[in-house]
């Protein structure tokens, strides 16, 4: 072990890399690597897979564009590498960190986290004692390394994010002096954007740090991060629901277990599993960046046809239930969902822009509510949709998938353990995805990845250069 370490130092060459694995030869040759430690050996290794793959590969033509891609978002188009996304098969992350390159897996699948299926990390990931839904902080080591961590790695990494959870005052008071009217996830993006002040990326950059090293402060902007959202989180929801002071950080405890602490529901052990297990299948999909541009990015999950939908999933279904009743019979729910349909509205909680199957984050939570409220009536409403909807989805003809998405279950998981203010819901689904956003950004970092600058036309453009050919 400790030649490789030499022999990994010895390779980078970079001081901020030697200095992250000698202080792991000097104070911990017994113990197992920390995240960083271990980090800073696969770096190394990853680069230079990246360049062989470029010098064997680069001028190879990747297939053919068609203009209904550019006009269709860019759906499976092939542009951007060197991501954690972890979407089906096609997770480039895999290809170029984990070189497990099984290419472009098929839209039924589902999610993978680093090759892994929900079910497959439910079963290797570590748990919190007594507990049996995977620890998140496990997930963000795999979503780093592609390895299982040990337990003791994972409680380390709870008792590390636990040690840097306090935000600044000032974003204390910035969250404080918001109106409570202003939309949670407004809220969210203006306190994550403020803490770009104690940004180390933002330091070293000033400092003049090298481009070889920007992962290691992008390491600790991520862990900061990571840290810091259920203080925000927590913040947020009391002041904006009235829930009085929020409670300190219990170091000894996991970073779930905070969370619920912190959201007012820490004595409920179930409630706290379900956090490990919404932040562990929320935890990934897209691509990521800076402080900055995770606020962004908040921004953009605020929409209501994306992460904004398990808000509008329980707004529909409270509707539903004020105009059909709590125990509407089949013919309700239909013709209820026919009406949404009719006025022009989607159902929210159904379809998706890849997936061709039922979400198999949808699944995990079903499992879930079937093991932990099997008899709530909001349960049984959400389960009576989906043997209700895809029919009628089928039937109207549009959505290429009719099945549900993860948003159409959580919302109901969360209400049964009274967490209630729907308006909220999404503000969870964003400290979930900081885990997914900050391992890829700290690979962005690693590798180098440049600025991702897309070509865009006009109609006019397409009309000129396509006249006249088939
Ligand atoms: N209800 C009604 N119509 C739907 C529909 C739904 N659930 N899903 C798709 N359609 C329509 C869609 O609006 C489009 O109609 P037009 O041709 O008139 O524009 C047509 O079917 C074809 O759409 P598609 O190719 O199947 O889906 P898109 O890739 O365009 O859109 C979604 C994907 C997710 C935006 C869409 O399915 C939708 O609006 N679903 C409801 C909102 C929702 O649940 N969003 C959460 C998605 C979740 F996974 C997330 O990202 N957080």
């Amino acid at each position: 072990m400790v030649s490789a370490l030499r022999a990994s130092i010895k390779k980078t060459g970079s001081p901020f890399l030697r200095s992250a694995v000698s202080a792991r030869l000097l104070s911990t040759a017994s113990k197992q690597p920390t995240l960083k430690e271990r980090l800073a050996e696969l770096i190394p290794v990853a680069q230079e897979k990246v360049k062989a793959a470029r010098h064997e590969h680069g001028k190879k033509s990747f297939g053919p564009v068609i203009v209904d891609q550019l006009y269709g978002g860019m759906r499976g188009l092939p542009a951007l590498i060197g991501k954690a996304r972890s979407w089906t098969r096609v997770s480039l992350h895999i290809i170029i960190v984990a070189f497990a390159s099984d290419g472009f897996g098929d839209v039924e699948e589902g999610i993978r986290f680093r090759g892994k299926t929900i079910p497959e990390i439910q079963g290797q990931l570590p748990k919190a004692p007594g507990g049996s839904e995977p620890l998140p902080e496990g997930l963000f080591w795999l979503l780093v390394t592609g390895e299982i961590p040990t337990y003791e790695q994972v409680a380390d990494l709870s008792k590390d994010w636990a040690a840097r959870a306090a935000i600044p005052e000032f974003v204390e008071e910035v969250l404080d002096r918001c109106p409570p009217t202003l939309h949670p996830m407004s809220q969210f993006s203006l306190a994550v954007t403020a803490l770009n002040h104690n940004s180390a990326f933002a330091k070293a950059y000033a400092e003049g740090v090298s481009k070889k090293e920007y992962w290691g402060p992008t390491f600790e902007d991520s862990m900061d991060l990571i840290a810091k959202l259920p203080n925000i989180a927590g913040r947020i929801y009391r002041n904006v629901y009235g829930r009085g002071k929020l409670p300190p950080i219990d170091a000894q405890k996991d970073y779930s277990h905070n969370l619920a602490a912190l959201l007012g529901f820490g004595d409920n052990p179930a409630f706290v599993e379900l956090m490990r297990l919404y932040i562990t299948i929320h935890s990934d999909h897209e691509g990521g960046n800076t402080l900055p541009s995770y606020a962004a990015a908040l921004n953009g999950l605020a929409g209501p046809l994306h992460g904004l939908a398990n808000q509008e999933v329980l707004v529909w279904l409270t509707k539903m239930q004020a105009k059909i009743g709590e125990d509407a019979s089949d013919e309700a729910v239909k013709e209820y969902v026919w009406s949404t349909l009719k006025g022009g509205q989607v159902v929210p909680g159904y379809g998706h822009a890849v997936l061709r199957k039922t979400d198999p984050r949808y699944v995990a939570q079903r499992e879930f509510a079937l093991k932990h409220l099997p008899n709530d009536k909001l349960f049984k409403l959400v389960g009576q949709i989906y043997n209700i909807v895809p029919g009628i989805l089928l039937e109207a003809g549009k959505a290429k998938n009719p099945w549900p998405n993860v948003d159409a279950h959580s919302g109901a998981l969360l209400t049964y353990y009274g967490l209630t203010e729907m308006q909220y819901y999404t503000v969870l689904f964003g400290v979930s995805r900081a885990f997914g956003v900050t391992a890829q950004l700290i690979w962005d970092r690693a590798l180098g990845a440049p600025l991702e600058r897309p070509k865009s036309y006009s109609t006019d453009a397409i009309n000129k250069i396509f006249k006249g050919k088939n």
